[in-house]
């Protein structure tokens, strides 16, 4: 039995061990574990409800779906159907609260949002674990949007993917650190992370990222507990700097960075070298984004502002998991 309409948020997050690689492309099953924060402001908001028969209609900001993208709901959104036994079609409206075209709306918010609005309007209650894995299957990172602060997805064994699912390491109070986010080109990325993973399995680095991964998430979980920043920081910058590296190494070849990233990144290592702990992530995208302490915020704003080619800047503090807005 379908509810009301109900309407969820769930925030974007970024990985400090990078998920770059699965095992089972059909279930978002990853070839290895990956940890992330959530942040905070940098969000998904999505209206759900179901009633009545016909196509799905689909929504995002205003816009009716199209393409690839209405079909990734559509198939999400059936999968909300089987498991709550209905039929009836869905209206969707989704809407990201983070600021538009800085390249951050992030399917991971969309789709921990939609996991949560779709099943409670469709009359199920899953809880968190059950959540994170349906989220998963719409896309892999939304497996950790479901949580706040510090999460891990485990990378499982199982071949029906029951066991890959995100857990909370922390909460967002654990420990008060600032991601810094340097926009440095806003455009709609070429290659898509899902045509990029697939891609990273015909580097020869390939092998070597995926034997790295459980060594890293250990020195990640370890820096997490203790709220060691500079293990923490340069833990994240190698994890990053290697799903890149695997990319050049692929055939055909994939990068992200343009010109001004690169520039934001030997600006991260001047702050290092002049004293402030400031450390780098890199995405499927060219943004540059950058963990540091609260009381470093302003300076490492201020520096990435003054890269040429640097759009604009914004400052998040870590944020909570996906939650029912009404
Ligand atoms: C991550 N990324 O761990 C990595 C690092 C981008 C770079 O997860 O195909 O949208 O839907 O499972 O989750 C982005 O990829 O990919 C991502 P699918 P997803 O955050």
């Amino acid at each position: 039995m379908s509810v009301a309409a109900t309407t969820a948020r769930a925030n974007v997050n970024l990985a400090l061990v990078k998920y770059w690689g699965k095992r089972d492309p059909a279930l978002n099953l990853p070839a290895t574990g990956s940890i992330s924060i959530t942040l905070g402001g940098l969000s998904v908001e999505t209206d759900v409800d179901f009633g009545g028969s016909g196509p799905d209609q689909l929504e995002i900001e205003g816009k009716p779906a199209a393409g690839e993208e209405a079909a990734r709901l559509a198939t999400f959104l059936d999968l909300v159907r089987r498991e709550a036994g209905i039929g009836e079609r869905a209206r969707v409206s989704t809407r990201a609260t983070v600021p538009r075209g800085i390249g951050l709306a992030s399917s991971a918010a969309t789709f921990a949002a939609l996991a949560l609005a779709a099943t409670r309007a469709a009359g199920l209650a899953l809880p968190p674990p059950a959540l994170s894995v349906l989220a998963r299957r719409g896309s892999g990172s939304a497996a950790r949007s479901v949580y706040g602060g510090f999460v891990e997805w485990h990378r499982g064994e199982r071949q029906d993917g029951a066991d890959s699912l995100a857990e909370p390491l922390a909460p967002p109070d654990h420990w008060d650190i600032r991601v810094v986010v340097a926009v440095t080109d806003a455009a709609p990325k070429a290659v898509s992370s899902r045509v990029g993973m697939a891609r990273a399995a015909s580097s020869p680095l390939y092998p070597a990222w995926v034997e790295g991964a459980a060594a890293d998430l250990a020195e990640a979980r370890a820096a997490i507990r203790g709220r060691d920043l500079e293990a923490l920081g340069l833990l994240a910058e190698h994890s990053a700097l290697k799903m890149h590296a695997v990319g050049l190494g692929a055939r055909p070849p994939l990068l992200y960075w343009r010109g001004a990233t690169i520039e934001c990144m030997h600006r991260v290592w001047a702050l290092r070298q002049e004293g402030t702990r400031a450390f780098l992530s890199i995405d499927a995208g060219p943004q540059v984004k950058v963990l540091c302490a609260p009381a470093d915020a302003p300076r490492v704003a201020d520096a990435l502002g003054a890269v040429p080619g640097v759009q604009r800047v914004l400052t998040c503090a870590l944020g909570g998991g996906a939650e029912l807005v009404r």
